[in-house]
């Protein structure tokens, strides 16, 4: 036991190991989830907390943070961070931490999956057969073919470029539209997301989350994706008008949807759970033993590295 008992705290659910280390090994406190236990709790013990370990799903929003006045550090279990406000942490000299390149190959291996699954039909054909539909059937509907199909890449960060790279070995022509055109990926740019979308038989939204994105994939996006054509999301919900893909997916004007992420976690709206033309997924895309014990090894990392000197391992792209 070090002398850091009480300078922890556990915000939101996090895995079992990291929660027991963060309580074992830091004397983490666990903040309560809400309401007057929540708000008893920081006014006693709120001034002690000098690092917050959490994740995307909790996060430190402004209010909390403002209840954390020697708070220094945010340290995020998850590359996105769209939960905690940064430029409030920037104003106060909070350092953020997120877990980068550890998760970017299961995130990709997600997209491709759920891209194969939509297109080729595989969860709802094993419906199917589960059903007992196939002997009075005879045979399922043909699908659409992925390999060789247009792919359109919505934000080319690390996981978008891993995204790229599986399905180039597809034979899959693939673009993508960034803030910022990425010089030498052999990618073709599109200037907008409207024209990615009008582009690509697959559009694949792969940006961070956060106010900068929010609604970027809107209704004309989606009218530009058009009846042949399927989103994927990995990304975060909020990126996607999720009221517009489902009134679109409802009348026909979308041929499917991947979603690994929704605007309303865990909270899926109701219209989809009846649709074939759509696979949805709880959030899992890092979801892999070996990518959780080392985002779990990268969060603690960061832990300590503050705690012990100041700096963080690998701090958020705006404050480093
Ligand atoms: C979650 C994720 O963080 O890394 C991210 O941004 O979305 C995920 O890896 C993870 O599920 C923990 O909540």
């Amino acid at each position: 036991m070090t002398d850091d008992r009480g300078r922890v705290l556990q915000v939101g659910p996090l895995m079992p190991s990291l929660a027991e280390t963060l309580r074992g090994t830091y004397g983490a406190l666990v903040l309560p989830d809400g309401g007057d236990e929540r708000a008893a709790f920081l006014a006693a013990r709120g001034s002690e907390v000098v690092a917050a370990v959490t994740s995307g799903r909790a996060g430190v929003g402004t209010g909390l943070m403002t209840a954390l006045p020697r708070l220094g550090a945010v340290i995020n279990f998850g590359v996105g961070y769209d939960t905690t406000d940064v430029a409030l942490a920037r104003s106060r000299g909070v350092k953020v931490s997120h877990t980068p390149d550890v998760l970017t190959d299961c995130v990709a291996d997600t997209a491709l999956g759920l891209t194969l699954d939509l297109l080729r039909g595989l969860s709802a054909a094993d419906r199917f057969v589960r059903a007992g539909r196939w002997p009075e059937a005879g045979t399922f509907p043909l699908m659409r073919r992925v390999s060789g199909a247009r792919v359109g890449i919505l934000g080319l960060g690390r996981i978008g470029r891993a995204i790229a790279t599986r399905f180039a070995a597809m034979g899959c022509p693939i673009s993508y539209h960034s803030r910022h055109e990425v010089p030498g990926t052999g990618h073709v740019y599109a200037p907008s997301p409207v024209e990615l979308a009008a582009a690509v038989d697959v559009l694949v939204v792969a940006t961070s989350g956060g106010a900068g994105t929010r609604g970027l994939v809107d209704r004309s996006v989606l009218k530009a994706l058009g009846p042949r054509g399927y989103l994927i999301n990995i990304a975060r919900g909020t990126v996607v008008d999720e009221d517009a893909l489902v009134e679109m997916l409802t009348a026909g004007e979308l041929a499917g949807a991947g979603l690994d992420v929704f605007a309303a976690e865990p909270q899926v709206p109701d219209a989809l759970l009846g649709m074939d033309n759509v696979v949805l997924l709880p959030h899992l895309a890092s979801g892999t033993l070996e990518t959780r014990a080392e985002m779990e090894r990268l969060t603690l990392g960061n832990l300590a590295s503050f705690l012990g000197g100041g700096d963080l391992l690998t701090p958020v792209p705006e404050l480093r």
